[in-house]
């Protein structure tokens, strides 16, 4: 069995900046990558009209100035092939490829005690040790497809958004289902909808949606972005998510009715999240605060929707705005004002079959060459309950985590030694790339700790979690979002014991998460047990 320092499960974004921090520390270690290329979320999403909802020049890597001063983000949210060459790019600069093992999907991973290191088993059955593990496996990265009858019935082409294929697909002249409409599904309708000759949109839960105000980068412009790099990050890691937008300090009573109309206005009409993270300080607890907001909203949905009927089916009636992921868009809401598109509620008419031909609603039968399933993913947890992890005393994962996913600053879990989480449950999140640049020095920091004193073995207390946890349970108390079925509250209907809301993720701000986990480095870490 080949033996390495540090076994990194995954080559996304987060994969690979461990890889470099690891060679960096003189570490020997190997990626197991499930994909045939770099990239993780980039990889995985190729579905049409895929990009990030946040600014580009946030989003890249901020360790590496020589690639910051190189590299032109030709649009304000750059589309996914662009992001995906990127990470090609650093993959091919760092020289990365040589130490990641592509098809390489993994199966288990057991804690030898008495080796003190962890043993993986592919699933080709191929193993290898290490005394490290550290898994990149992604927070949004295990897709879920429904459990509708017949869905290997269909004799057409289909498709889930997060597992596209390679080669283009052709929409022209095709009759096209889209079933979800989160940010997977939005992004995908605005651009099918371009070349389609017939989509249906299945929409079972209408989100807010808010203009993304995209637009092409000039050269020019570039070079103006550049020379604003640091004051850029420094912005990312000052604010509540690591965007570039943070929370308004006003509460949204406090200011007149024309200043907060005119606010309001400004926000819809700027790039990105402002109108959700930029928002009024109290829109996502003030009840009264966010049903002003979501009325606002919902007037321009109604202004931009010429039916009528329409555009009531595409107004949230059991949440308000913001209390669930924001889907971002380019004339979404126009798409239905084409002859070629329709809307199908299907919570009042649902799914009941694929057929070979389509599929069927209570209400009726659909014919169509192809299916798009943005139905979502198995979010935060999702990947780790796809991989057997089994710990101290072989006890697995799952067992630690049957009455909900713990942490200890969603890196480490008690029993599972010398196992870092990158993007584990109640990790801050918000702009991805910030958070696991945070996390991979973290871990980076933690590691050069142990090689430096001579320690083999670092295990989370458990007392350590429990103040952790009920920091994070303390956090969500008061939360609109709290009150939603959404990823975000753990909920999953197409997968089995995901049916009940949960604090699934870490609701407090990134410098209060990176606070606490330098606090954990600061004291010597008495946190950890380490040996
Ligand atoms: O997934 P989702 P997503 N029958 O879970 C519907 C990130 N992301 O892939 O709401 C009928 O949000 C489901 O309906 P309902 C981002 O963080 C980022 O779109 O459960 N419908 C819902 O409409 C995002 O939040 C970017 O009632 C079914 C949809 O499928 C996260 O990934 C782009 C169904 C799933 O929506 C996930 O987004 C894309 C069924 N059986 C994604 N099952 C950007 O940065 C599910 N649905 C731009």
């Amino acid at each position: 069995m080949a033996g390495y320092d540090a076994i990194i499960i995954g080559a996304g974004m987060s994969g690979l900046y461990q890889l470099i921090k690891l060679r960096e520390l003189g570490f020997q270690a190997r990626v197991f990558e499930a994909g045939t290329g770099v990239g993780g979320t980039w990889y995985w999403n190729r579905y049409p009209g895929c990009r990030f909802d946040s600014e580009s020049y946030s989003y890249g890597y901020s360790f590496d100035k020589e690639l910051l001063a190189e590299w032109h983000w030709t649009e304000h949210f750059a589309p996914q092939p662009e992001t995906e060459r990127y990470l090609n790019r650093v993959a091919d600069k760092y020289d990365l490829r040589r130490d990641i093992q592509f098809s390489a999907r993994v199966k288990a991973c057991d804690w030898d005690a008495v080796a003190e290191r962890w043993t993986v088993t592919l699933e080709s059955g191929e193993q290898a040790s290490a005394r490290f593990l550290i898994t990149a496996i992604g927070a949004l990265s295990a897709p879920t497809l429904p459990n509708f009858p017949g869905m290997d019935s269909f004799r057409g082409q289909s498709f889930h958004t997060g597992l596209w294929p390679k080669q283009p697909v052709d929409f022209a002249g095709k009759r096209v289902a889209v079933i979800g409409t989160g940010a997977s599904g939005v992004q995908t309708i605005q651009e099918v909808a371009k070349t389609a000759k017939e989509l249906v949109v299945f929409q079972r839960t209408p989100n807010w949606c808010a203009p993304l105000h995209n637009g092409k980068i000039p050269a020019e412009e570039m070079a103006e972005i550049r020379k604003e790099y640091d004051a850029i990050f420094k912005r990312c890691e000052e604010t509540f998510s690591c965007f570039l937008h943070t929370a308004d300090p006003r509460n949204t009573f406090d200011v007149a009715e024309t200043e907060r109309r005119a606010f309001l206005e400004k926000l819809y009409r700027e790039r990105g999240f402002g109108i959700w993270v930029g928002n009024f300080k109290d829109m996502l607890t003030d009840r009264a605060a966010n049903t002003y907001v979501s009325d606002f909203i919902a007037e321009k949905i109604r202004g931009r929707v010429k039916d009528p009927q329409v555009a009531e089916m595409l107004i949230p009636r059991d949440h308000g705005f913001g209390t669930r992921r924001v889907p971002l868009e380019t004339f979404y809401y126009e798409v239905y004002n084409q002859p070629n598109v329709r809307l199908v509620n299907s919570r009042a008419t649902p799914i009941e079959r694929i057929t070979p031909e389509g599929l069927a609603t209570s209400a009726e039968h659909f014919a169509f060459d192809i299916i798009v399933y943005a139905t979502g993913f198995d979010a935060l947890r999702g990947a780790f309950d796809r991989i057997a992890f089994t710990g101290v005393g072989g006890q697995p994962l799952k067992d630690a985590w049957a009455e909900g996913a713990t942490s200890l600053v969603g890196m480490m879990q008690p029993g599972f030694p010398n196992m870092f989480m990158l993007l584990g449950p109640h990790t801050a999140l918000g702009n991805i790339p910030r958070s696991i640049e945070f996390n991979v020095e973290w871990v980076s920091e933690t590691l050069r700790h142990m090689r430096d004193q001579g320690l083999r073995v670092a295990d989370a207390k458990a007392e350590a979690m429990e103040t952790w946890m009920t920091h994070v349970m303390d956090l969500a108390r008061g939360l609109l979002s709290m009150e939603v079925d959404s990823w975000m509250t753990g909920i999953n209907r197409n997968v089995a014991g995901k049916q009940t809301r949960i604090v699934a993720r870490y609701t407090g701000s990134a410098p209060e998460y990176r606070a606490w986990a330098n606090r954990i480095a600061e004291t010597g870490y008495a946190d950890l047990a380490m040996r």
